[in-house]
């Protein structure tokens, strides 16, 4: 055996044994809808990264991440040409999670990435609610008459989950027909108390968490296509997280880090640290 150290290629303090995990962790490096600015195929392996810059100790939350039961499987081999296929391979990939009694991570890659996952996530769940963190609503029926789509995500899992069903954290920008679906369907937290209350009707139901970075203000997550002004600050983020304690958490997504557009590389080590906090939470 040699004997110099080695750093692994998963995610800090993963476990190696799959049988053993609560949640399995999946690099989805697919950026082929993306409207404005591609490149959140890099995310996922700049994230695992600048894991290893990560204390595994919060000390906001009081609990050591070597103590998180997470395999890391690495990252999904996409045929990047081909936007169905992808799909497919996502959503039989989650289905195997699921079936194996195991909770869902994935990382982005772009948005339309939680289709899948939500789809496979809905077999397993009827009742799922779905709580939806992003600067967009994501609720356009087409994006330019493409029905599948980073900008149509949340619609499309209206399809199956129910507008009802939905509750959105942070969205500041879309057409006014959006947000005429927002006020319709009230998805949309008022601040966190509002955010509170919405909770409340869904405490006893399993819940999908599917976090667009770009909730997050530029000023302190630059790294994605499409940045949007007036966002939370991180303490602001953890804050609704730590609102959701106890709450039956399913499946989990972070997507939409476009590293290349940061160049201090300070956008990755946001979305790690985020994921690292989001285990620790709801392990
Ligand atoms: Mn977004």
């Amino acid at each position: 055996m040699l004997s110099a150290p080695f750093v692994s290629k998963n995610w800090i303090c993963a476990t190696e044994n799959f049988d053993d995990a609560n949640w399995v962790m999946v690099g989805i490096p697919y950026d082929g809808t993306c409207s404005y600015r591609p490149g959140t195929r890099f995310g996922p392996e700049l994230i695992r990264l600048a894991s290893w810059g990560l204390e595994s100790y919060s000390p906001v939350l009081d609990k050591d991440f070597q103590y998180v039961n997470f395999f890391d499987a690495g990252e999904l081999d996409l045929p990047f040409g081909n936007r169905d296929k992808t799909l497919d391979i996502i959503k039989n990939t989650a289905k195997e999670v699921y079936a194996a009694n195991k909770k869902w991570f994935g990382i982005g890659g772009e948005h339309l990435v939680t289709l899948p996952a939500m789809q496979a996530c809905f077999e397993k769940y009827k009742d799922i609610a779905v709580l939806h963190f992003d600067a967009h609503a994501d609720l356009r029926d087409d994006y330019m008459g493409e029905k599948l789509s980073h900008a149509t995500v949340i619609r499309r899992v209206s399809d199956f989950v129910g507008m009802e069903n939905i509750i959105q954290v942070g969205i500041r920008s879309g057409p006014k027909s959006e947000f005429d679906l927002i006020k319709k369907y009230n998805t949309l937290a008022k601040g966190i108390n509002d955010f509170s209350k919405k909770l409340e009707k869904i405490k006893n139901r399993p819940v999908y968490l599917t976090i667009d970075l770009d909730v997050l203000d530029p000023s302190i997550f630059s790294g994605t296509g499409t940045p949007e002004p007036g966002g939370l600050s991180f303490a602001d983020l953890l804050n609704y997280l730590k609102e959701m304690t106890g709450l039956n958490i399913v499946g989990i997504d972070v997507v939409e880090l476009s590293p290349h557009y940061d160049l201090s590389g300070v956008s990755a080590v946001v979305a790690a640290k985020l994921i690292r906090e989001l285990l620790l939470l709801f392990n």
